[in-house]
Formats: C-alpha cells, structure tokens, sequence
C-alpha cells in the first residue's frame, strides 16, 4: 500500500469512491495516529463535506467517504474511538439564519451515525436530517415570543442565543423530563453567540472578557425538536420527533460518542 503521503501529495485527484476507500484504509492503519495531523489541511482541500454527494451512493461508497471526512476534521481521539469499533456521530450543517423560516429554524443539516462494524461485518453509516442552530424564536430580540434563552457576552445587559460551532465534542446518553432520550455534552462547549442579534454567527459578534465565562454551555443537547417546521433549538441538535426515534434505535448500546460537527 502506497503511504498517505504519496496517495494525497501527487497530483490531486479527484474525488472518487476507490480513492476514499484507499485514503480510509490508509488512515485506519496508520502506525501513528499522531501523523495524520499533517495531512488534515490536504485531505480538508480534497474531500468536500457535501452530503449530496454522498446520499445517492451505495453504502459502502458512503461509508468510506464519511470515514474520510471523519479523519479530515474529527480529533486524534475521535478517529482513536472510530478505530476502536466506536459508533461516531457527524453533524453536517448547512449556515442559515436563526430568523428563516418566521424563526422557526430550518431542519436544514444531517446528523450521521458512522458505524465501524465489528468482526466480519462492515462499516455502515445512517443519515437523519436534522437541525443544529438556534432559532430566533428564542431571541431576546423578538417579540413573537416570551421564551428568550441564552447568556450575555457582549456586556450589553441582553441575552445573546449561542450555537456549537464546528469541531469535535463528546456527548454521553442521558433523559430529560421534558424531553425524554437526549444526549448531553461530556464536558462544556464554548459557544459562539449571535450578540448583535442579526441571525448571523460571525465577526461582527464581539465578546466582552469579563464575560466570558457565559460563552460555555453545558445544556446543548440532541433532543426532540418540534413539529410543523419548528425546531425547538435554542441552541441545541435537534430532529422531528419521529427522526429523533429511529436516530436513537441506531446509536445501540453504546452510552457516549464523538461528535463531530462540520461546515457543509
Ligand atoms: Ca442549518
Ligand atoms: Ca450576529
């Protein structure tokens, strides 16, 4: 087998199932996992997280192409996991405003539950479209609504909705009496905050030191979300509740995941 090295630095090739499957393997086996921090930038520039081009194929093409994507933005900890027989979780996120849809949010993004396999069986994935930002329902901004959540950050007295940005978490199973089956972060997640309450996440949102201990969460679940096109977030991973269901059936009995989340 030719090394990473020499799959990813000779002149690039496009994307494909065959090559996705030959990088994976490569990946998998790798002597130190250490190593592949040196390629994330290049295998980043290569395979392009969009889902469509991923939903139509079989699932062994799919399979190969999230593990790639997995390698390419997760942690050395979340491939360890992957390589240990561990079910990951992906989260896809399409950017949208928090006031599409008259606030109601957009189950715009896909959560995929990569499943390594074990012994003779092979890697399966399942994807479940979902949600995993906020909706401006929840704004302390608007009216529509009386329910307003999130932190201050910017010091302005007036609470600013956060969202989880892109990157690798750990979430463990848990309930709620509100909502039933969640999943709840491991440990807190540093969120960025929509302060200027435009919508938007971005560089015209701005932190004030003294308050960024309100930048952290530790209630931004996978739960439930809400029918008739609202997605009941305020910042949390949410699925109608009947994708919520089937999304729990394929996470099985393991009780904590890596979660990675990447910009679609
Ligand atoms: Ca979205
Ligand atoms: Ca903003």
């Amino acid at each position: 087998m030719s090394s990473l090295h020499d799959q990813l630095c000779f002149p690039a090739r496009p994307y494909s199932p065959d090559f996705s499957r030959e990088v994976f393997e490569t990946l998998v086996n790798l002597p130190n996992p250490f190593e592949l921090l040196l390629y994330q930038p290049h295998l980043r520039s290569i395979f392009t997280p969009q889902l469509e081009l991923f939903l139509s194929r079989p699932v062994p093409q799919r399979f190969f192409g999230y593990a790639v994507l997995l390698a390419a933005y997760g942690t050395i900890d979340s491939l360890r996991s992957f390589r240990l027989r561990r079910k990951v979780i992906l989260g896809f996120r399409k950017e949208t405003s928090t006031k599409a849809n008259q606030g109601k949010g957009v189950y715009d993004d896909w959560f995929v539950v990569l499943d390594p396999g074990t012994g003779n069986h092979p890697g399966t994935v399942k994807e479940f479209q979902g949600n995993t930002e906020p909706a401006y329902r929840y704004d302390a901004n608007t009216s529509a609504t009386k329910k307003h959540l999130g932190k201050d950050v910017d010091g302005d007295g007036v609470i600013d909705l956060g969202r989880i940005p892109e990157g690798t978490y750990r979430f463990k199973k848990s309930t709620s009496t509100k909502y039933g089956n969640i999943l709840a972060p491991v440990s807190k997640i540093r969120l960025e905050r929509d302060t200027n309450h435009d919508g938007r996440f971005d560089q015209n949102d701005t932190v004030s030191p003294k308050l960024s201990a309100n930048e952290y969460a530790t209630d931004t679940f996978f739960h439930k979300g809400g029918r008739g096109g609202f997605t009941g977030s305020a910042g949390c991973q949410t699925l109608e509740p009947e994708t919520f269901e089937l999304f729990w059936a394929v996470l099985g009995s393991q009780s904590e995941f890596h979660y990675v989340l990447i910009r679609s």
